[in-house]
């Protein structure tokens, strides 16, 4: 039985508020920490901001922290429902007490907090760790999978200052055998790429984006995929790595012209059609190992979407898209637009919703991205999440900066529980197989 939830306000990765609840049960007191997106598609659920001007340029979340505490709290306390149990009740009782299709009353941020210290809640109760848990709630198989991790180490689009109009360049360790291995390639790869950006364009290009990838003054793809195919072969790492990208086009897609613009950080227009824009895809793919890339085209440009799906036997994702939601999941398989989903807890707002999210989608064949956001929280909540549902592969953002290496320094806490616990038979690293993997079977 839930005894208190109390929210307050604190600062997520960029220094904005955010939501932060404790939760207490007879098991004790679990918190949680909301992240918030940069980059924010139109049919994500409403993250509530106060929008007063004289408190942190209008981005307090006061109001949303007053809702966790003046009507969920008495509401939810006063149901008696069992957080080991009634977690998809405790989500659907918040979801209908917010009562909007978007969550825009109470505000996604104060319902996903609440919804993520309850299965922690859960967790407890029952005396196992969070990722079993969850798999439970998802009916998942085992063997554990341990995700491959997508390191993000070059940031561009509206995550850095930089004239890069892709806002993500992702590296994925496929070849290792463990996570432990995964993560040390990354980090190898991360401190080399440093001494690259450096030697090419000095040390004042070594600072890093939003999500701890560097921000080095290009404005060009193929010039990232250059210094990341660099940095991989002298590590000595040559055909160990894929790599990803994440356009994010939606935030250079100019709706009423039909066009994208890769100049729209520049201030000089760089304008090119859907079809080249498909073309530089084509050729960055033959040229460099790119076996994914997230939001090719803008949330709306179906049409797009599906004519490159068709074209290219990579991992197409829906972030924008897809906005980890059910009924836009649907009319994607409909039409043919992408084979992926990327899982972002904040866009729908409730952990169950999430994880239908999931199911939906390995039902369809697709396969499931777990992922944070630009802005966020020492909160390693998607790290459990991704072990559970058998996502296979998760972007948590470069092995730099606390809020990203909390995530996979928890993947490498899961990976050494279980290695003691049942040794190889109780877990495996998805590696090259990662897109093969969903809580029915694979590996
Ligand atoms: C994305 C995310 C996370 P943001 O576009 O995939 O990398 O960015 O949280 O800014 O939407
Ligand atoms: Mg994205």
């Amino acid at each position: 039985m839930i005894r208190t939830i109390h929210a307050s306000q604190r600062l997520d990765s960029r220094g904005h508020p955010t939501v932060q609840v404790r939760l207490t049960t007879s098991a004790g007191v679990f918190a949680s920490l909301v992240p918030s997106g940069a980059s924010k598609g139109a049919y994500e659920a409403h993250e509530l901001r106060d929008q007063n001007p004289h408190e942190f340029h209008g981005l307090g979340v006061l109001r949303a922290v007053n809702n966790v505490n003046d009507v969920i709290a008495p509401a939810l306390i006063a149901r008696n429902f069992d957080c080991s149990t009634d977690l998809a009740r405790i989500d659907a009782f918040l979801d209908s007490l917010d009562g909007s299709a978007d969550k825009s009353r109470l505000g996604a941020n104060a319902i996903l907090g609440v919804s993520m210290a309850a299965a922690r809640a859960g967790a407890a109760e029952l005396g196992v760790p969070l990722y079993e848990f969850l798999r439970r709630q998802a009916e998942a198989i085992r063997p554990y999978i341990l995700p491959v991790p997508f390191f993000n180490v070059v940031n561009g689009g509206v995550h850095a200052g930089n004239t890069l109009p892709f806002q993500e360049f992702m590296i994925a360790p496929v070849a290792a055998q463990t996570m432990q291995v995964a993560v040390q390639w990354g980090a190898e790869v991360y401190m080399e790429l440093k001494k690259v950006v450096k030697e090419r364009y000095g040390g004042q290009a070594t600072g890093v984006g939003d999500e701890g990838g560097f921000a080095p003054p290009v404005s060009e793809a193929h010039e990232v995929l250059e210094l990341l195919a660099t940095a991989v072969n002298n590590c000595g790492h040559t055909g160990k790595f894929e790599f990803a990208i994440d356009a994010a086009a939606t935030e250079f897609y100019r709706p009423e012209e039909g066009v994208y613009d890769l100049g729209f950080k520049s201030g000089r227009p760089r304008i090119v059609s859907k079809e080249s824009l498909r073309e530089l895809y084509k050729d960055l793919i033959t040229k460099y190992p790119i076996r994914l890339i997230e939001d090719p085209f803008a949330q709306d440009d179906w049409d797009s979407w599906a004519q490159f799906h068709e074209e290219t036997k990579i991992e197409i994702v829906g972030d924008d898209l897809l906005a980890t939601n059910i009924e836009r999941i649907k009319v994607a398989v409909e039409k043919k637009a992408c084979n992926a989903l990327l899982l972002k807890l904040n866009q729908i707002g409730t952990v169950t919703e999430a994880m239908n999210a999931a199911k939906s989608s390995f039902d369809n064949g697709w396969s499931v991205f777990v992922s944070h956001r630009s802005g966020e929280t020492t909160d390693d909540f998607i790290a459990d999440l991704a072990v559970a549902l058998r996502t296979g592969h998760l972007k948590a953002g470069a092995p730099c900066r606390g809020e990203r290496v909390v995530k996979y320094n928890r993947l490498l806490d899961i990976e050494e529980e279980l290695h003691s616990q049942g040794g190889l038979t109780m877990t495996h690293y998805a590696g090259a197989k990662y897109r093969s993997m969903d809580i029915f079977g694979g590996l």
